[in-house]
This record gives structure tokens, sequence and C-alpha cells, in this order.
């Protein structure tokens, strides 16, 4: 991997932590009104995919959307408007943290229906297949996606038509409280689910962005090749609490020592580390990176601030595709 793509995937991943952690730290403020679902510690896979996915490909998501977003291409100011509920919001300031979209980065939308987008990226990659297009969809998703019954009717399809979508499931161990082990049987791994259907299947280290980016590639190229739809399942884990801005390791769903070993594992400080060993980025370029990431940020927000509220005609506009 090239030193400037290796620099690139760090500074993605720091992006992400960066905004993800000033959301938190500003949440008690009271001006983010909505739900928001965290990603800091499972950063790797968006930075990674973010790094692959051109453009032109198209992308959908669910709850947790933020690192998505931003790895997209998306407009971070806009992300933090629609976070406040202002009219400069990438949705207008009617979506919130669960209901980002942007056409012009090709992020074709999220949704709270666990496995609700699925379906529309299938949708998507028909449209793509349809007009010989040889770019790809990325379905993002989590491990509890795999207990819905819209996965298999859409995935099933998917398989049948050599759709080029790609699954890219975040398996976070987690299903808000409940551990895969009380969801899934033990012996039988979602990649295996997954192979059952049909898909191609690869799975890895979540927590390693440069297991994570060429996983994804390899994925991606094989798309691109027309080998039907694909599956990477990446390990990795959430470290704040399902919802919200805080830590909930006190509440007994699961263990402190199981979060310390994941923690132990943060994929920006393995991934900093390799670098740095290899000469790759040093202390300046970090304390540079740092420095400017928090002064976009910083900006992101007071733009937010600052914006009007949308009219309140416009919760009437927009419901339907065409308009009366
Ligand atoms: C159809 C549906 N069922 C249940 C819920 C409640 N719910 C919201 S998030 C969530 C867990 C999703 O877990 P996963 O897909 O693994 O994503 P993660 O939160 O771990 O990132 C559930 C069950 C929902 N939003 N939609
Ligand atoms: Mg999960």
């Amino acid at each position: 991997m090239s030193p400037d793509l290796s620099r690139r995937l760090l500074r993605e991943m720091m992006r992400i932590r960066i905004v993800e952690e000033t959301i938190a730290d500003r949440y008690a403020e009271w001006k983010m009104r909505c739900p928001v679902h965290l990603s800091i510690g499972q950063e790797a896979p968006s930075a990674a995919a973010g790094l692959v996915l051109r453009h032109s490909d198209l992308t959908v998501s669910g709850h947790r959307a933020h690192a998505h977003y931003l790895a997209k291409g998306g407009d971070l100011p806009a992300m933090i408007a629609e976070i406040y509920g202002k009219a400069t919001g990438c949705s207008g300031g009617k979506g919130g943290s669960m209901h980002l979209v942007d056409e012009r980065v090709g992020f074709m939308g999220s949704t709270a229906i666990v496995g609700g987008t699925v379906p529309v990226g299938v949708g998507l990659a028909l449209s793509l297949q349809l007009r010989g297009k040889d770019d790809v969809v990325c379905i993002f998703i989590g491990d509890a996606v795999l207990e819905t019954g819209v996965f298999y009717e859409a995935a099933n399809f998917a398989v049948l038509r050599r759709l080029p979508v790609l699954f890219l499931c975040e398996n976070n161990l987690y299903s808000v409280y409940s551990p895969l082990s009380v969801r899934q049987p033990l012996d039988r791994p979602l990649e295996r689910v997954a192979k059952g259907i049909g898909l191609m299947t690869v799975s890895g280290d979540g927590n390693d962005v440069r297991a994570c980016h060429a996983l994804i590639d390899g994925a991606v190229s094989r798309l691109r090749g027309g080998a039907g739809p694909q599956f990477v399942e990446l390990s990795t884990y959430r470290w704040r609490e399902h919802c919200g801005p805080l830590y909930d390791n006190d509440i007994g769903y699961r263990t402190v020592e199981e979060f310390e070993a994941w923690r132990q594992r943060d994929p920006i400080d393995l991934f900093r580390g390799v670098l740095r060993q290899e000469g790759t980025v040093d202390d300046a370029w970090m304390a540079a990176a740092t420095t400017a990431l928090r002064e976009e940020v910083t900006a992101a927000f007071a733009f937010a601030d600052s914006s009007p509220v949308p009219p309140a005609g416009e919760a009437f506009a927009h419901i339907y595709s065409v308009e009366p």
C-alpha cells in the first residue's frame, strides 16, 4: 500500500473519530435533538470503503450512518446541520442523524428500520445493471440485518440477477443489548449464512484498516468484473452506548473486560503505530492533521448552529415523489 493511501486511510478514520467525539461532547447542549448512533471504535470499515468506492458508486446505510456518509464524500457541514435539524442539512433538516441522503455523492439514503435500505440498494444495483454501468452499490449493514426477512428476499434477488452489490457487514457482535450468542447459533457464522444464499463471502479483522481495504477492494474488483454480489464481514466493536453519546458498560449486557480488550485494539492507534514504525507518519504529521481536522469540525458546527431552521410549511413538502 502506498504511503499516500496509508495516510489517507488514517486521516479518514481520525476525521470520523473527531466528528463523532465532538457530537458526543456537544450533545448535552440540547441543540442536536435527534437520537445519534455513533461509530466510535468501528471507523476502519467506513474509511476503507470510502477509499475503494468511486464517486459514481452508490451507497445506502442504516441508523449508524455518519461514518458511511462522511467516507462516501459526504458534506460535513451539511451532515452536522442535518443533525441540528437545520434547513441547510443534507436532508433539509427533516431527517436527522438516521435519515441522511445526498445524491450529489451517491449516498442514496439511510433509515432507522433495520434492513430497510437493503432492497433499496438492490434496486439501485438493478438500475445500474440495466443501464450497463460498471458502478456498484455498497449496502452497509450491521450483524442484526441478517435477522430481517427482507435481507433474504433482496439478497436472493441480487444473486439471481448477479447484481453489482456489496453487502458490507460491520459485525460489532451486538444488536442493541443482545449479543450474537442469543441471536444466532454459535457454530453458524454470519459468513456461512451469506454463503448459503449464494453470495461470495470473505471476512476479516474490522479493526485493521489495511485488512479492511484489501478485502473491500477485492470484493469491489470482483463486482466490477461481473462476478455477482459480494458479502464482506468485518469484525469490530462499538465503544459507546447503542444510541447516544455515553458509555453504558455499567448496565451489564457486556463485560468491562470485553470492552477493554476491544479498546486495546483501537483501529486508529493500531494503524498509527504501524505507520509510525514504517516512517509514513511522524509527530509533526499527526499534529498538523489533528489541528486541520479540528478546525474543519469546529467550522461545521458553527455553520450548523448559525443556519436557519426550515420554514414550518416544509413539513408538508417532499412527502410524495410527485408533488400535487
Ligand atoms: C425492523 C426493526 N427492528 C428493530 C429495530 C430496533 N433496532 C434499532 S437498531 C437495532 C440493532 C441493529 O443492530 P445492527 O444491525 O447489528 O447494527 P448496530 O446497531 O450494531 O450498528 C434494533 C434491533 C428497528 N429499528 N427496526
Ligand atoms: Mg451490530
